[in-house]
């Protein structure tokens, strides 16, 4: 039956794109509902159930909904989706922050990864993963299944995208300043990102990775149901706009058959639409257990909006 859908953050990047992709997809809404802060509330938005006044949030007005999106911060989710999804006439929830992410109990999911598991769990709060481990993940998991994975090293060519709307205005906001003699600041990201590649990404840890390369790792284990799989990641921002790269190397169980590897992928739904996978090759350092591939994903899609409509439809 039609749900009742509410998006928190719609002025963002994400929660634009989130109901964009409602849309686009007909996914069936009885009624659709946009929240952000008081300072955008009365502002119309066009959607694919025409056009709607952006409403200030409130707990009350979330809870009237079937399903909730939350495309707003860590401290925002954790302050108020479990008070969303609580009780009897709690909705669903899909948070896309990382708030919730590494709970027990609370799924974190790719739908064509691990959707059974999150109807299994029959959970009212569930988490979207990183942009840059989910578009890894779509293609590491058809491979997973051919040939098992002993360990991942990867490295990323992230796009502006990723730090929402205000990174990509900086980006070209930036960039023009520079084509045009004069030199550009830096708010959003860790340096000014107009030319340069910045291999820093949200901040450090004690064990000198930063938190973002952590995420990947995190994640990569819940969601593969490998808690104990070794994976590198060394993260890095590039002056594109809005789709990530990654360089993948994984060691493999068992050998691998460059051809059977080739089908898997082309079998994954999802490779090719809104990730897409290259440069498949053997790999000398693990020789037959190993394998290269450089994957390239929609960061606003398949890492958080596209990814949290699936979610809607796998499990509502
Ligand atoms: C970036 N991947 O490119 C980040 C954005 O944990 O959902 C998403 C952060 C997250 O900056």
């Amino acid at each position: 039956a039609p749900k009742k859908v509410g998006v928190v953050g719609v002025t963002g990047a994400v929660g634009q794109e989130i109901v964009a992709v409602l849309g686009e997809r007909g996914f069936p809404v009885s009624e659709l509902r946009l929240f952000a802060s008081a300072r955008s509330a009365g502002q119309p938005m066009e959607t694919g159930s025409g056009t709607l006044q952006i409403e200030e949030f409130s707990l009350a007005a979330a809870r009237e909904c079937d399903i909730v999106f939350l495309a707003v911060s860590g401290d925002f989710a954790l302050e108020w989706a479990e008070k969303i999804s609580e009780g009897e006439g709690g909705a669903l929830v899909i948070d896309n922050s990382s708030a919730f992410r590494y709970k027990d109990g609370v799924p974190l999911v790719v739908p064509e990864i691990n959707a059974e598991a999150a109807r299994r769990a029959k959970a009212k709060l569930i988490a979207n993963p990183n942009c840059t481990t989910a578009i890894a993940l779509m293609a590491l998991a058809p491979l997973h299944e051919q040939f098992g994975t002993r360990r991942v090293i990867m490295s990323t060519y992230q796009a502006a995208s990723g730090a929402g709307a205000p990174g990509m205005a900086e980006l070209e906001e930036g960039t023009k300043a520079m084509a045009n003699g004069g030199s550009a600041s830096n708010e959003v990201f860790a340096h000014p990102l107009p030319f340069n590649v910045i291999p820093h990404i949200d901040k450090f840890l004690d064990d000198k990775y930063t938190k973002e390369e952590r995420k990947v790792t995190w994640e990569t284990r819940k969601i593969m149901d490998l808690p104990d799989l070794p994976v590198s990641c060394t993260c890095v921002r590039i002056p594109t706009l809005r789709a990530h790269a990654e360089a993948i190397t994984i060691e493999t169980e068992k050998p691998v058959d460059l051809d059977k590897a080739y089908a898997a992928l082309n079998a994954a739904p999802g490779v090719t639409y809104d990730v897409e996978v290259g440069r498949v090759r053997k790999n000398d350092v693990f020789g037959d257990n190993g394998l290269d591939l450089f994957v390239c994903g929609d960061q606003l899609l398949r890492g958080a909006a596209l990814n949290a409509v699936l979610i809607a439809e796998a499990v509502a």
